[in-house]
């Protein structure tokens, strides 16, 4: 693949200049995650800079590769919100030529998580919720639970987000709810 800072300069290219500074805390925060919980830092690390890379194509272009790819069509049904994370890890496989799965993963799964995470997948969906730059209603509580561990960190994210859908009225997407339901479950 490329090397880290021209891959970096890729990425940095296709998002708005406050899309990359947030960027930049996934992966400080996924890094110090990592070593807090015994996952790869450079696996995160690589992960994190790749996570968003699709977060601002066009939705016609998102749509277009789920459908020309053989991705997850059902996604197309939910919030576009959604999309990112799955043309995200195809390009990161197809434009960067990451082969790590566990990193392509990561990258799927950042959004909804689901079920049976992997620890990588953990920690890059809770550096996502709590790097430095986040600051929404509630992000103190879940920096406090990620302190605990991955999982009750990860419980008050999608808890959080799972309310804020709620009070909006939004449409919840059934895996983000499963995923929140298997951390419970498991713990
Ligand atoms: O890409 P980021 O903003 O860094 O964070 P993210 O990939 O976690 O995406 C968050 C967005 O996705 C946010 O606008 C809420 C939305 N989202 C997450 N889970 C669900 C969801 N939207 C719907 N409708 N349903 C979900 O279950
Ligand atoms: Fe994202
Ligand atoms: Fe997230
Ligand atoms: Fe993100």
């Amino acid at each position: 693949g490329l090397s880290r800072e021209k891959l970096m300069k890729a990425v940095s290219g296709q998002m708005p200049e406050k899309r990359w500074k947030h960027t930049l805390g996934v992966m400080e925060k996924s890094v110090q995650l990592a070593e807090k919980y015994g996952a790869d830092p450079v696996k995160a690390d690589l992960a994190a800079i790749l996570h968003d890379v699709a977060k601002y194509w066009p939705v016609s272009e998102m749509e277009a590769v789920i459908r020309e790819n053989g991705l997850n069509e059902e996604l197309l049904l939910h919030d576009k919100q959604l999309w990112h994370s799955e043309v995200g890890a195809f390009v990161a496989q197809r434009d960067y030529g990451v082969d790590d799965p566990e990193i392509i993963n990561a990258i799927r799964w950042h959004t909804s998580g689901r079920v049976g995470m992997s620890l990588l997948d953990k920690v890059i969906c809770l550096a996502d919720y709590i790097e430095p730059g986040r600051d929404f209603p509630g992000v103190d509580h879940i920096r406090e639970q990620a302190e605990r561990s991955l999982e009750e960190g990860l419980i008050a994210g999608f808890d959080s987000t799972i309310s804020l859908l709620i009070s909006q009225r939004r449409v919840i997407y059934p895996l983000t709810m499963l995923s929140r339901n298997d951390l419970i479950a498991h713990l």
